[in-house]
């Protein structure tokens, strides 16, 4: 497109876009300006988005002729988008424009963009990333459709009472949804349970006992770079049927409409409580909801465009985020067999060649199993070809391992110990192509440990492919200054290729980018202090070193051994006031954010003892407020938008070998916090790029757990050698901070001492020691800063646009799948 014809282009979608905010404000009856503001621009935001949506699809249709160029379908059940006004703004560009019409009506930007509530529809970093993989989707202009649920409550929004968490429905829908383009002539419909028989022609007929409509609502999600979009398609359930007519005539008002409602209870909560029979029956209606929905939608455009089933593979990739959509398989092999007719090889082939599977944890306990029973009682014909893949499997792993029934045993799809149960991460497998986890460790001890028997079988099918983040939202939207700042430095081009950014590190020791990161750091820590003075009431010092940890509250994410180095501070700060060295302590704020799922007691109780520990420290006035402790509630996107560039120390202390990969840690660095961290998930990887002299690296080392593990691990006997760590314990077991309750913590105590599952004390001194190393370099603040230009500067690698670029290259190109060796290994 010629300058003049762009700029044209510019200005009339800038014209349509006041205008529509005009419209849409006249109509509005909303009671706050500001919130009816943000619903006005939304609409007028996707409509011009919907443009976008509509060019690119007629892109990707012409496209699609080309057999080399396959759509991918990225199926999860989690889609942590957050907010969406800032993002399209600035991919519309109309950000200026905005801002100078609410200028214009005695409003600011600002406020508009916060009365926006966040999709939360998801729970932790597995959620992000889906979200971060849109985006680059449609900066890469790649072909694709995410497809989730429309989760009317979100996961839950967390409260905090008395210092306890409590769980409230998350409603952010109350005003209305105005990003969704609803597709009315998308509607499938989605059976459940019933029977199986002949069909007369030699197959199989499923008539099932109770069919929910799912229809589609599209979130677009706009490139910065191009006129791209990605798509989320979100499903919504509805009962296929109306009430029932004569039980209403009869005053039966529940019972008339009682299928309505277990229909709609598809779309409340993500992970419903599994604590019950019939929250986890709900969770796998859900599952197989969107993965019949999403299949039904795939194959209906394939066919739309090509005319016939043989080259679905050709054309389309299907990735399955983690195993939650693992039915797939089972669904894509039905379609195939029952309603084209295919051969059971022919529908194999094109199965395996679609499939792909991303494994993001190694939590044993995390590995889906479905009760036979259960499975059977709602998805009979699935149970019945998950069988059948399972005994032309274990055939050929007879085959090949004559006489190893240990080997047959654990790679079986059926688990045959105690209740039946179906593996879903073996479904999953068995039918990928390809397999991959998320960090490099992540993935070598994924083959060594949970995948050992399966990557014995198929060595070929198992790779990495390390995590990013997308440097849109978690630079140049949250930290608008230092994305100035780093365009000043090396140009602008690190938004779209963040390996731009390496120049900077060899400006490091330069007094002005110096002084600039830290000028940055220290507006964002007081609009952070600001935040917290208002709605906590607790006054904290921007120039204290800002010590964040905020993800999912989890023992293997050690949070408590964040909160017993705080303790151990405390009481130092208390013994030696002057300090160990006699220069005084740097004043430290530590800040912990984090949801506990909510059958989780123990991780409840961590952000319990987080208040309790906090109400005390902050109170004493003997620490001049040099300690102070405040745990932020209701951790999410947004919430992260706000902290992450405000962060002076990244927490990244998960016992090595438990965390996948942590994507948390890279937004951190990419806004200049430095990393405290075990030799972890993605922390090796950042490590390597940054300069490990960068990063405070502290702990025991993956294989080092293992030995110790396996030599016999007494953590008393860790604690009988370490006062301080022994004052710590005491203090916290003995009701320190819990005058009210002195028994409250000590449950958790005797835990650590009987049970330390993620060596918590093994590893306690040697943090204490890092977070002294961390102390000595803060009170250098240009030596700080230098490691902080340091450390952007090593996260090129550590962009979605990579991430996506290996996808592509190494599991979702046609060029792989084609090749029979992938099949035969
Ligand atoms: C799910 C749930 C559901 C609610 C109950 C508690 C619970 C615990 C674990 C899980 C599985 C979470 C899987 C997950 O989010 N994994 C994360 O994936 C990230 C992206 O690959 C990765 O960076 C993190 O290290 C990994 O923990």
């Amino acid at each position: 497109m010629s300058l003049a014809k762009r700029s044209t282009t510019k200005q009339s979608a800038k014209r349509e876009f006041l205008l529509m905010l005009d419209r849409q404000l006249a109509q509005s009856s909303h009671g706050d300006p500001a919130r009816a503001a943000l619903h006005g621009a939304a609409l007028a935001c996707r409509e011009l988005l919907s443009q976008r949506w509509a060019r690119t699809q007629a892109e990707d249709a012409a496209r699609g002729r080309d057999a080399r160029c396959r759509r991918v379908h990225y199926l999860s059940m989690e889609f942590l988008m957050g907010r969406a006004l800032r993002n399209a703004l600035a991919a519309l560009d109309l950000t200026d424009t905005l801002r100078q019409w609410l200028a214009d009506h005695r409003l600011d930007l600002a406020t508009v963009i916060e009365a926006e509530p966040d999709a939360a529809l998801g729970n932790g970093g597995l959620g992000r990333l889906a979200a971060c993989f849109l985006d680059s989707f449609a900066e890469l202009g790649l072909p694709s459709f995410g497809y989730g649920i429309r989760y009317r409550f979100g996961m839950f929004a967390q409260a905090i009472q008395d210092g306890r968490q409590v769980e409230r429905a998350d409603d952010w829908m109350r005003d209305g949804t105005p990003w969704d383009i609803q597709r009315p002539a998308l509607s499938f419909r989605i059976g459940f349970g019933g029977t199986v028989g002949e069909d007369g022609q030699g197959g199989r007929h499923w008539q099932p006992a109770e069919v929910v409509l799912a229809s589609g609502h599209d979130f677009v999600v706009p490139a910065v770079s191009s006129e791209r979009v990605s798509t989320l398609r979100q499903w919504q359930a509805s009962a296929a049927r109306p009430i029932d007519f004569a039980r209403f005539a009869q005053g039966e008002y529940l019972a008339a409409g009682q299928h309505l409602l277990e229909a709609d209870a598809l779309n409340w909560v993500l992970y419903p409580d599994d604590s019950t029979e019939a929250g986890r029956e709900l969770r796998l209606k859900q599952e197989a909801f969107l993965v019949c929905a999403s299949l039904a939608d795939l194959l209906a455009r394939h066919l739309d465009e090509h005319g016939e089933i043989e080259s679905l593979a050709h054309y389309n990739a299907i990735h399955l985020n983690d195993t939650h959509p693992a039915l797939a398989p089972a669904e894509l092999m039905r379609l195939l067999l029952d309603q084209h007719g295919l051969s059971w090889d022919a529908a194999w082939q094109i199965t395996r060649q679609a499939i792909s599977y991303t494994n993001h944890t190694l939590m044993p306990e995390a590995l889906e199993t479905w009760p036979l029973r259960m499975f059977e009682r709602l998805l009979p014909r699935h149970l019945e070809i998950i069988f059948e893949i399972n005994h032309r499997h274990l055939e050929a792993v007879r085959a090949r391992f004559p006489g190893d029934t240990g080997l047959i045993e654990r790679c079986s799809l059926i688990d045959e110990r105690g209740e039946r149960r179906v593996r879903m991460a073996a479904l999953a497998i068995v039918a990928s192509q390809r397999v991959n986890g998320v960090a490099e460790l992540h993935s070598k001890l994924m083959v060594d440990t949970i995948f050992a028997d399966f990557a014995r079988l198929f060595p070929q099918r198992f790779i990495n492919v390390t995590n990013g983040v997308t440097p849109r939202r978690w630079v140049m939207q949250c930290n608008p200054e230092l994305a100035k700042l780093l365009d000043q430095e090396v140009g602008s081009g690190w938004r779209r290729d963040a390996r731009q950014l390496r120049p900077l590190a060899a400006r490091a020791e330069r007094g002005s980018l110096q002084h600039a990161l830290a000028g940055i750091k220290r507006t964002n820590k007081q609009r952070l202090a600001a935040d917290i003075e208002a709605q906590l009431g607790i006054s904290i010092d921007p120039d204290s070193m800002f010590d964040v940890h905020v993800k999912r509250i989890h023992e293997y994410k050690r949070q408590l051994l964040n909160l017993l180095h705080v303790v151990a501070r405390y009481q130092s700060m208390l013994a030696h006031p002057e300090g160990a060295d006699g220069k005084g302590w740097v004043a430290r704020t530590v800040i912990i954010a984090g949801k506990a799922a909510s059958a989780y007691h123990t991780a409840k109780q961590i952000v319990q003892l987080t208040h309790d520990i906090g109400r005390r420290i902050n109170a004493d006035a003997r620490l001049n407020g040099r300690l102070k402790l405040v745990f932020l509630p209701n951790y999410g996107v947004s919430l992260a938008e706000r902290i992450i560039p405000a962060t002076d120390l990244s927490e990244q202390i998960s016992t090595a070998g438990t965390e996948a990969s942590g994507t948390g840690n890279m937004k951190f660095a990419f806004n200049g916090a430095l990393t405290i961290g075990t030799w972890d998930g993605a922390n090796i990887e950042m490590a390597e790029a940054m300069g490990v002299e960068n990063m405070f690296v502290f702990g025991l080392r993956a294989e080092q757990v293992i030995e110790l593990k396996q030599l016999g691990y007494d953590p008393r006997s860790v604690v009988a050698n370490n006062a301080q760590l022994r004052a710590v314990l005491d203090a916290i077991s003995r009701g320190d901070f819990s005058p009210g309750e002195p028994q409250r913590y000590r449950g958790l105590i005797d835990g650590l001492l009987q049970n330390d599952r993620y060596l918590l004390l093994a590893d306690f001194a040697d943090y204490v020691q890092a977070q002294q190393r961390a102390d000595q370099l803060f009170r250098d603040p240009n030596a700080w800063q230098a490691q902080a230009a340091r450390t952007i500067a090593g996260m090129g690698r550590f962009s979605t646009d990579r991430t996506v670029a290996e996808y592509v290259d190494s599991v979702w190109s046609v060029q792989r799948a084609a090749g029979s060796s992938t099949l035969s290994d």
